[in-house]
């Protein structure tokens, strides 16, 4: 039997050298070299054309190449009888956990004004403020967002997360459902998008979330472009309201050329770098799962398909 490669992102040689190690017995395939589709029982894919497992009728797990889904479940062609498995690894968590560290810190201690005012040649002392002292709000406590929860907890912030189910997490107040989004919201100077994009959270990025965030709150969306939309945080940005934004991703990826966010004075764009994929410890993560299905085992990190995360 076999396994489809397919990634727009990864290094399919590097994965095959992974995978190839570690399955004896079972040949890799990268995409095109397809081979007889029904021999192919195992499908590890990012970003594929959609349609591309269509032929491969014997799949029993569809292994996704990410944390996020989306790209994977908008394909009508996976098949909706046989599990999809997300990448839970941790090379993927340390990224995440350093990305909103490293962003949050930034607003926090003032380091764009203070480049803006060096560039100016001013020395001017900004009221700065303790992390004790500072709110952040996190959207989505899942695997990412309860380890970028704690490590920002340990730097001292008061963190707070919304999730679809409470969670119980020491020191970290959990707010649920639509009423604890408002509440969530209201107490967050800082806050960090950490959620799957589903039909239920896309675009909750908008007019009514900012204007529900205290004034001169910072926005960090680490998740997907869909969550946001842009014009309103255009609008949000302009009237003063929101006082900055960092965006890892966009509805348009490569963001545009001549997008506004670009050279928007109030905006940081980081090109979809939030948390990459490790070949290694990543490909781990994956043949582990494959060992737990041939023992019969239960396999983790299934996606619900039904609730698309
Ligand atoms: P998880 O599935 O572990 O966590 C998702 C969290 O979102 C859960 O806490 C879940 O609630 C919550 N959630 C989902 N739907 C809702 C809803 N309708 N209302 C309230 N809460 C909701 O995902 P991960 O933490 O592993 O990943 C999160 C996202 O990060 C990915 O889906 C992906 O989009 C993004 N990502 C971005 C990367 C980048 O480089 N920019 C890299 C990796 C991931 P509950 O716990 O109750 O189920
Ligand atoms: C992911 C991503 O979801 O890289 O893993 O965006």
């Amino acid at each position: 039997m076999a396994l489809l490669f397919y990634s727009a992102s990864d290094d399919p040689a590097e994965w095959r050298e992974l995978l190839a190690a570690e399955l004896p017995g079972r040949e890799v395939r990268v995409w095109p070299e397809v081979g007889d589709p029904d021999e192919i029982d195992y499908a590890l894919l990012w970003k594929a054309p959609p349609g591309l497992i269509a032929p491969c009728r014997r799949v029993k797990v569809v292994f996704a190449l990410g944390a996020g889904v989306d790209p994977v479940l908008a394909d009508p062609a996976i098949p909706r009888d046989v599990p999809v498995v997300r990448l839970v690894e941790a090379g993927l968590t340390q990224g995440m956990v350093e990305y909103v560290l490293l962003h949050v810190l930034a607003w926090h201690r003032n380091l764009y004004t203070y480049r803006y005012l060096q560039q100016r040649g001013a020395w001017r002392q900004l009221a700065e403020r303790l992390a004790p002292e500072r709110r952040v709000g996190l959207l989505g406590l899942g695997v990412l967002g309860q380890a970028a929860a704690r490590a920002l907890q340990a730097v001292g912030f008061e963190v707070a997360g919304w999730s679809r189910t409470p969670k119980r997490l020491d020191g970290i107040a959990s707010f649920a459902g639509a009423a604890g989004l408002d509440e969530l919201l209201a107490r967050s100077e800082i806050l960090v998008c950490l959620l799957p994009l589903t039909p239920e959270t896309r675009g909750i990025l908008n007019r009514e979330t900012f204007a529900a965030l205290p004034k001169e709150a910072v926005v960090i969306n680490a998740a997907r472009g869909g969550h946001l939309v842009e014009r309103n945080l255009l609008e949000a940005l302009d009237s003063g309201h929101i006082a900055a934004a960092t965006l890892d991703v966009f509805e348009t990826e490569p963001l545009p050329p001549d997008h506004a966010f670009w050279q928007h004075p109030k905006v940081t764009v980081t090109p979809h770098v939030a948390a990459a994929t490790h070949a290694r410890s990543a490909a781990g993560s994956v043949i582990r799962q494959m060992e737990r299905y041939e023992a019969g085992l239960p396999l983790e990190n299934v996606v619900n398909l039904a609730k698309g995360y």
